[in-house]
């Protein structure tokens, strides 16, 4: 990996303490190796490396509720998404550096990038688990550079899901929409708008999310839990 020089990790540690008061957290990064596909810049050359942003656990609920509660006609259709623009886009802009968002299209591949910062691995849903925070947690943003960063993750452990015993989730998904090794999402948002699910995953999260013995302490709000399933089942 090619050694960053200490203005780099100033600039780490300057992003780090702009994004921290709204919850959010430096996730990772990833740097490229020439040659490799690698997002583009907004000058139009490929980065050399991305920053992953992202919650863990309920983080950001505070100051995205503060927000709404102040804007809320603001957001559209996704008023989280325009949130984290609305935080990480000044973040990006004083860093000299380009934002990249998980919603935004040509998607941006998060989670591969989340794998190798962060080593992490697939759960059965289709969310990268964490041996910490389980699968309470997410990407907000990523920015790009010109130049390689510091390494900012020192996750090492082992993927939880190869010692999990029974796998539970799987089995607590009431329309088995894990069964086949693949999120069935259709199945799923059928349920959601079915009576049963709207009185129950809709309301409460995902059965299946909540079965993981992994990382409870870190258990989405209930707000931010019924936020998300909402977005799911449209
Ligand atoms: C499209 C999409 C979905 C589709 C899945 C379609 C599909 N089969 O891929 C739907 C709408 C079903 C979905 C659902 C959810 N999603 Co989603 N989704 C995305 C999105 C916007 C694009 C995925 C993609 O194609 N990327 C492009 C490719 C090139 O990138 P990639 O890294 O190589 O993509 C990987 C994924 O596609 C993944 N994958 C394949 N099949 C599935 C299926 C599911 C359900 C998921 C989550 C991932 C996944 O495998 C690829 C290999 O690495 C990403 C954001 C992003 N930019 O990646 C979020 C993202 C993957 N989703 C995320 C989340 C949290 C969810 C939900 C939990 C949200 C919710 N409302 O509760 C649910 C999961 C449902 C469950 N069982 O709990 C998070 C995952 C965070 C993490 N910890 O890993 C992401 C990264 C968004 C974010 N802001 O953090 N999602
Ligand atoms: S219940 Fe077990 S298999 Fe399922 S996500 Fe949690 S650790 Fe992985
Ligand atoms: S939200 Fe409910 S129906 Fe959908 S995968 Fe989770 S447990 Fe299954």
């Amino acid at each position: 990996m090619t050694a960053a020089p200490a203005c780099v990790d100033n600039l780490v540690e300057t992003i780090r303490a702009a994004l921290e008061p709204h919850g959010l957290f430096l996730r990772g990064s990833v740097n490229f190796t020439p040659g490799e596909t690698a997002p583009l810049l907004d000058g139009g050359e490929p980065a050399a490396s991305v920053v992953l942003i992202g919650n863990i656990g309920g983080s950001i609920w505070r100051s995205f509720s503060r927000w709404r509660a102040v804007e809320p006609d603001c957001g559209g259709a996704d008023p989280l998404d325009e949130w984290s623009k609305q935080v990480i886009l000044p973040v990006a802009e004083a860093a000299g550096a380009t934002a990249y968002f998980p919603s935004d299209p040509p998607w941006q591949p998060f989670q591969q990038w989340a794998m190798r910062a962060e080593g992490l691995k697939a759960s059965p849903l289709g969310i990268l688990i964490h041996p910490r925070y389980g699968l309470w947690h997410g990407y907000r943003g990523a920015l790009g550079f010109d130049r390689a960063l510091p390494q900012t993750s020192s996750v090492t452990a082992d993927h939880p899901c190869g010692d999990c015993i029974g796998k539970p989730c799987i089995s607590a998904c009431p329309v088995d929409a894990l069964g086949t090794g693949l999120f069935d999402v259709g199945r799923c948002r059928t349920h959601l708008k079915a009576e049963a699910g709207a009185a129950g995953c809709l309301l409460d999260g995902c059965l299946s999310r909540d079965a993981c013995p992994i990382g409870r302490d870190f258990r989405y709000p209930r707000e931010q839990l019924r936020f998300h399933m909402v977005a799911l089942g449209l």
